[in-house]
């Protein structure tokens, strides 16, 4: 039988492991990228392994999430990246040169290569053919050292696209077309993989579109083909050598099809505050918005935005509506201003923000009270903007200049017919904002900036054989990591400072929770089904490990947060009856026995003091996973190894 795309590129990266789906595979990477808000712990975690130089063929750091340097962190922060950065042999993406997402899809990726980001939309590299991960920070440092990453080998889904999408409607709402079959938690554990005649309709830009929201349905990844269109976008980016076509056998098999005619798609919207939350524009025109923010590593390209220019051009927006955009790389903002659509954006009323991910992770642009904010973003979890009770509507870049126009959620297609847009044969080339790293050299006596807002990595402890710790918190289903640990401009620029984000943690759910676990000493954590989907930040590892989380059980995890949880030492266990979820209280007293014992076995006992029952848990680890959790994480395991 023929392999799809994906099991095609594992293949060629495979390390370790048998390709059938659920078994433990280790793949090598070919690049990596991080963040600056996953960077730091990253780069401590890289230079505790103790690695000279990477060893990838390309590792990326970019500067793109904590830009305000509202105090000396966030510069302390940039600082001992670029240094770190400059010393092991990585690049440096200055603040303002863009969003890591986008910036390495015109730049770097590469059709056919594996990449590994720490951060959880590196999917989006899939709108490329490259076969691309969301990861924690310290899978992607061990990847940087050379090391394996290791995921279970997904399933495959295929979305055959036929037809064509209709003026008006686009990639954005192909991705929330798929969000409303799959839900947040359908794509757990497989690959989706875009396919059919439809395929050659979509761009570029637009297939990233679709990769970057492949996140949301909690997909391992997504991937497109590579053909003649990634060509032409690769040769406008001056990069046709990288180009290489890539497609799945024509008997390769999969566990689903799923079916969209693009041409029966109609604008959609995800509602607050979920993005399967999915319902028709046309159903919600009577919403009034208080703001509209155009940007993000979704929605932030040069066609995006060329294509609200042209919406926005001689008119101006409603006085009671507030407009941000940010484009997603300098190349974009350029481009944009040399063509004078920057003029047409900016006259209507926008408001220009720096080519980050700004309002998307908190950074400014917080809804008022109870505000309603559409954004052309991938999440609206709650609280994500900044404003606790604010109301957040995900829609496409042309849902959103069409209501920053009239006050309220509009359907573009009430306008009229759509202005044309077209793509430039040749992007405009300027990579002066990306700095090279030294030269091996020169680099061993090259300093490492630490300035004091960079705080040790907790420690953790080897695993005991029986774990006693109170119940501190008891939360429902699909926790994000945004729940756990919170982001936005407070707490952001404490991302290398773990004592100092303990304050936040969980601050969604119960402001009360830092203390509780400081004072219970050892904490277990009881949460549903889906337990940390969001983002890749082992911060919602870290911290927790820091206030002596010793086990989260839930239903289910989402892939990330589980890898995240074992890196740090803390075992994720599910619930072998999900009934069992009501009978434990917040507060009882438990115990984890024959932990070592468990472990061989996969199956667990707790045992509630407070109410005298027992409950039988699932942890079924793969023997590097149970190395990890008797070692007290991937630190300790890789440096004993
Ligand atoms: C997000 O979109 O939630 C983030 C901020 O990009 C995170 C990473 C982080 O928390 O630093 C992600 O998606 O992984
Ligand atoms: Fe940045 Fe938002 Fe994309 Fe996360 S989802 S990388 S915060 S733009």
């Amino acid at each position: 039988m023929g392999l799809t795309l994906a099991q095609k590129i594992i293949k060629e990266h495979l390390i370790s492991g048998e390709m059938t789906p659920g078994s433990e595979i280790a793949l090598k990477i070919d690049q990596t990228l991080t963040q600056d808000a996953t960077g730091t712990m990253a780069y401590l975690e890289f230079e505790a392994i103790g690695t000279e130089r990477v060893k990838t063929e390309l590792s990326v750091a970019y500067i793109d999430h904590n830009t305000l340097q509202s105090g000396f962190e966030n510069a302390d922060d940039h600082t001992y990246i670029r240094t770190v950065a400059a010393k092991y042999g990585i690049r440096f993406s200055r603040p303002g040169n863009g969003i890591c997402h986008q910036v390495h899809l015109e730049r770097f990726g590469i059709p056919g290569k594996t990449l590994i980001g720490s951060d959880s939309h590196t999917p989006t590299g899939g709108g490329l053919g490259m076969l691309a991960f969301g990861a924690g920070g310290m899978d992607v440092a061990v990847a940087m050292g050379g090391g394996a990453y290791y995921i279970k080998m997904p399933k495959m889904i295929k979305v055959v696209l036929t037809g064509k999408l209709s003026p008006w409607v686009s990639a954005k709402d192909v991705s929330l077309e798929l969000l409303r079959i799959l839900s947040v938690k359908g794509g757990v554990g497989s690959v989706v993989e875009w396919g059919g005649e439809g395929v050659k309709t979509l761009s570029v830009p637009e297939r990233a579109t679709i990769t970057n929201m492949g996140t949301e349905i909690g997909a391992t990844t997504s991937i497109f083909p590579s053909d003649e269109i990634t060509r032409v976008f690769l040769a406008s980016q001056g990069r046709e050598e990288d180009f290489k076509p890539l497609c799945s056998d024509p008997d390769a098999a999969y566990d689903r099809i799923i079916n969209i005619d693009l041409s029966s798609l109609e604008p959609l919207a995800a509602c607050p505050h979920s993005p399967d939350n999915v319902k028709k524009v046309s159903e919600l025109e009577n919403v009034k918005i208080d703001q509209v923010c155009i940007g993000s590593c979704t929605n932030s390209s040069l066609r995006d935005l060329l294509g609200v220019a042209a919406v926005l051009k001689n008119k101006k927006i409603a006085p009671e509506v507030s407009l941000s955009v940010s484009p997603g790389s300098k190349q974009v903002l350029t481009m944009l201003s040399d063509c004078g659509a920057l003029s047409d954006i900016l006259a209507s009323g926008a408001r220009l923000l720096e080519c980050a991910c700004g309002p998307c992770i908190g950074m400014g642009f917080s809804p008022g009270s109870g505000g309603v904010s559409i954004r052309t973003f991938n999440r609206n979890f709650e609280g994500r903007s900044g404003t606790r009770d604010a109301q957040v509507y995900l829609v496409s870049p042309e849902v959103a200049a069409a209501s920053a126009l009239t006050g309220h959620i509009t359907d573009p297609r009430t306008l009229g017919e759509r202005p044309e847009i077209s793509l430039p044969d040749a992007y405009r080339i300027d990579d002066s904002a990306v700095i090279m790293p030294l030269d091996p050299e020169a680099a061993k006596s090259a300093q490492v900036l630490r300035g004091p807002n960079i705080k040790p990595f907790p420690t953790t402890r080897p695993l005991e054989d029986s774990i006693d710790a109170v119940l501190t918190l008891k939360v429902g289903d699909n926790i994000t990591t945004d729940h756990i640990m919170p982001a936005g401009a407070k707490i952001l620029p404490y991302r290398s400072n773990i004592p100092k984000m303990a304050d936040f943690c969980f601050g969604v759910c119960d402001q009360s929770f830092p203390e509780r676990a400081k004072a219970a000493g050892s904490t277990f954590i009881v949460g549903g089904s889906n337990y940390g989907q969001g983002s890749s930040r082992e911060h919602a590892a870290l911290v927790p490990l820091y206030l002596g989380v010793r086990a989260v059980i839930a239903k289910s995890f989402a892939r990330i947060h589980a890898a995240n949880l074992i890196n740090a030492g803390i075992i994720p266990l599910t619930f072998a009856d999900p009934a069992d979820y009501d009978r434990l209280e917040q507060d009882d007293r438990l115990r984890l026995e024959d932990v070592f014992a468990s472990l061989e076995s996969g199956s667990f006992a707790l045992v509630d003091a407070t109410r005298g029952i027992r409950v039988k848990l699932c942890g079924a680890f793969t023997d590097r996973q149970k190395k990890m959790l008797l070692a007290g994480g991937l630190l300790p395991y890789t440096k004993g190894e």
